[in-house]
Protein backbone atom coordinates (compact mmCIF):
# COMPACT_ATOMS: atom_id res chain seq x y z
CA UNK A 1 0.00 0.00 0.00
CA UNK A 2 2.86 2.26 0.86
CA UNK A 3 4.43 1.69 -2.67
CA UNK A 4 1.41 2.66 -4.04
CA UNK A 5 0.76 5.74 -2.02
CA UNK A 6 4.17 7.06 -2.91
CA UNK A 7 3.55 6.24 -6.88
CA UNK A 8 0.35 7.74 -7.16
CA UNK A 9 2.37 10.55 -5.13
CA UNK A 10 4.91 10.73 -7.46
CA UNK A 11 2.24 11.14 -10.20
CA UNK A 12 0.51 13.94 -8.69
CA UNK A 13 3.73 15.59 -8.59
CA UNK A 14 4.86 15.34 -11.99
CA UNK A 15 1.39 16.56 -12.72
CA UNK A 16 1.82 19.84 -10.84
CA UNK A 17 5.53 20.81 -11.86
CA UNK A 18 3.47 20.68 -15.41
CA UNK A 19 1.13 22.57 -14.53
CA UNK A 20 3.32 25.39 -12.53
CA UNK A 21 3.58 28.11 -15.03
CA UNK A 22 7.06 28.34 -17.29
CA UNK A 23 8.30 31.29 -15.75
CA UNK A 24 8.07 30.49 -11.96
CA UNK A 25 10.23 28.25 -9.54
CA UNK A 26 11.12 28.54 -5.98
CA UNK A 27 14.28 27.02 -3.71
CA UNK A 28 14.83 26.04 -0.53
CA UNK A 29 18.09 25.02 1.33
CA UNK A 30 18.12 24.95 4.58
CA UNK A 31 16.14 27.87 5.89
CA UNK A 32 16.78 30.32 2.97
CA UNK A 33 13.59 29.99 0.35
CA UNK A 34 14.29 31.45 -2.77
CA UNK A 35 11.21 33.31 -5.10
CA UNK A 36 11.38 34.91 -8.41
CA UNK A 37 14.83 33.82 -9.97
CA UNK A 38 15.08 36.04 -13.23
CA UNK A 39 17.66 37.23 -15.20
CA UNK A 40 17.41 40.21 -18.04
CA UNK A 41 17.83 38.64 -21.82
CA UNK A 42 20.79 40.27 -23.63
CA UNK A 43 21.94 41.64 -27.12
CA UNK A 44 24.40 39.35 -28.71
CA UNK A 45 28.28 40.54 -27.44
CA UNK A 46 26.37 42.59 -24.38
CA UNK A 47 29.71 42.86 -21.67
CA UNK A 48 27.24 41.45 -18.70
CA UNK A 49 24.11 40.24 -17.82
CA UNK A 50 21.58 41.11 -14.80
CA UNK A 51 20.46 38.26 -12.76
CA UNK A 52 17.77 38.52 -9.86
CA UNK A 53 15.70 37.03 -7.45
CA UNK A 54 13.99 37.20 -3.89
CA UNK A 55 15.72 35.43 -0.35
CA UNK A 56 13.89 34.83 2.44
CA UNK A 57 15.58 33.79 5.59
CA UNK A 58 12.81 31.57 7.27
CA UNK A 59 15.32 30.68 10.48
CA UNK A 60 15.87 32.17 13.87
CA UNK A 61 19.61 33.15 12.78
CA UNK A 62 20.97 35.71 9.94
CA UNK A 63 22.36 34.33 7.07
CA UNK A 64 24.58 35.76 3.84
CA UNK A 65 24.48 34.84 0.68
CA UNK A 66 28.15 35.08 -0.15
CA UNK A 67 28.40 33.72 -3.75
CA UNK A 68 27.05 32.85 -6.85
CA UNK A 69 28.62 31.07 -9.62
CA UNK A 70 27.58 30.01 -13.24
CA UNK A 71 29.24 28.18 -16.18
CA UNK A 72 27.20 30.98 -18.31
CA UNK A 73 29.32 33.55 -17.77
CA UNK A 74 32.94 34.22 -18.12
CA UNK A 75 32.94 35.59 -14.42
CA UNK A 76 30.15 35.96 -11.56
CA UNK A 77 29.82 38.67 -9.24
CA UNK A 78 27.40 39.80 -6.43
CA UNK A 79 26.86 43.87 -7.34
CA UNK A 80 24.88 46.26 -5.70
CA UNK A 81 24.38 49.52 -7.67
CA UNK A 82 24.61 52.95 -5.25
CA UNK A 83 24.42 56.46 -5.87
CA UNK A 84 27.78 57.95 -5.24
CA UNK A 85 28.86 61.75 -5.94
CA UNK A 86 25.46 62.19 -8.17
CA UNK A 87 26.32 59.31 -9.94
CA UNK A 88 24.81 55.57 -10.48
CA UNK A 89 27.54 53.35 -9.89
CA UNK A 90 27.50 49.82 -9.39
CA UNK A 91 30.49 47.21 -7.65
CA UNK A 92 30.96 43.82 -5.86
CA UNK A 93 29.71 43.66 -2.34
CA UNK A 94 32.28 43.04 0.17
CA UNK A 95 31.51 40.46 2.27
CA UNK A 96 27.69 39.25 0.63
CA UNK A 97 24.34 40.20 1.36
CA UNK A 98 23.16 40.08 4.75
CA UNK A 99 19.86 38.02 5.09
CA UNK A 100 18.19 38.65 8.63
CA UNK A 101 16.57 36.24 10.74
CA UNK A 102 12.90 35.87 9.32
CA UNK A 103 13.69 39.14 6.75
CA UNK A 104 13.46 39.16 2.95
CA UNK A 105 15.69 40.53 0.52
CA UNK A 106 15.18 41.22 -3.18
CA UNK A 107 17.97 41.60 -5.58
CA UNK A 108 16.70 43.64 -7.86
CA UNK A 109 16.98 46.03 -10.51
CA UNK A 110 18.70 49.75 -9.09
CA UNK A 111 19.90 47.51 -6.14
CA UNK A 112 21.90 43.89 -5.60
CA UNK A 113 22.00 41.82 -8.88
CA UNK A 114 24.21 38.71 -9.43
CA UNK A 115 26.02 40.32 -12.66
CA UNK A 116 27.17 37.74 -15.14
CA UNK A 117 30.39 39.05 -16.65
CA UNK A 118 31.16 38.30 -20.55
CA UNK A 119 28.69 35.89 -21.24
CA UNK A 120 29.77 32.57 -22.84
CA UNK A 121 26.59 32.82 -24.79
CA UNK A 122 23.82 35.83 -25.04
CA UNK A 123 20.52 35.13 -22.65
CA UNK A 124 18.05 34.23 -24.88
CA UNK A 125 14.32 35.41 -23.60
CA UNK A 126 12.50 32.39 -22.63
CA UNK A 127 15.90 30.14 -21.90
CA UNK A 128 17.17 29.26 -18.51
CA UNK A 129 20.83 30.37 -16.86
CA UNK A 130 21.92 27.75 -14.48
CA UNK A 131 23.63 29.24 -11.34
CA UNK A 132 24.81 28.15 -8.10
CA UNK A 133 23.96 29.92 -4.90
CA UNK A 134 26.59 29.79 -1.58
CA UNK A 135 24.99 30.69 1.90
CA UNK A 136 27.37 31.25 4.35
CA UNK A 137 24.87 28.72 6.78
CA UNK A 138 22.12 26.98 4.63
CA UNK A 139 25.14 26.06 2.21
CA UNK A 140 25.19 25.69 -1.62
CA UNK A 141 21.98 25.83 -4.00
CA UNK A 142 21.94 24.88 -7.81
CA UNK A 143 19.23 26.26 -9.62
CA UNK A 144 18.44 28.32 -12.63
CA UNK A 145 17.20 31.86 -13.39
CA UNK A 146 13.91 32.13 -16.09
CA UNK A 147 15.27 34.70 -18.87
CA UNK A 148 13.29 37.78 -19.56
CA UNK A 149 12.91 40.06 -22.05
CA UNK A 150 15.62 42.68 -22.58
CA UNK A 151 14.42 45.43 -20.30
CA UNK A 152 11.61 43.53 -18.33
CA UNK A 153 11.19 45.01 -14.95
CA UNK A 154 11.17 41.55 -14.13
CA UNK A 155 8.31 38.94 -13.09
CA UNK A 156 6.23 41.07 -10.74
CA UNK A 157 6.37 44.38 -12.74
CA UNK A 158 3.28 45.73 -10.80
CA UNK A 159 4.89 45.23 -7.27
CA UNK A 160 7.70 47.41 -8.45
CA UNK A 161 5.29 50.31 -9.67
CA UNK A 162 3.95 51.19 -6.45
CA UNK A 163 0.23 50.46 -6.50
CA UNK A 164 0.13 48.85 -3.59
CA UNK A 165 1.65 51.79 -1.97
CA UNK A 166 -1.33 53.87 -1.70
CA UNK A 167 -3.91 56.13 -4.22
CA UNK A 168 -2.43 59.49 -2.73
CA UNK A 169 1.21 59.34 -3.55
CA UNK A 170 -0.37 58.01 -7.08
CA UNK A 171 -2.39 61.08 -7.36
CA UNK A 172 0.46 63.43 -6.52
CA UNK A 173 3.15 62.55 -8.42
CA UNK A 174 0.69 62.24 -11.32
CA UNK A 175 -0.06 66.09 -10.93
CA UNK A 176 3.44 66.95 -10.51
CU1 LIG B 1 26.60 44.83 -11.86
Amino acid sequence: MNRRFSRLSGALFALFLAAAPAAAHEVKVGAIEITDLWARATPPAAPAAGGFLTITNHGSEPDRLISAASDAAEKVEIHEMKTENGTMIMRPVAGGVDIPAGGTVALAPGGYHIMFIRPKAPLVEGGKVAVTLTFEKAGAVDTFLHILPVGSPGPKPDADAGHAGGHDHQHMNMGQ
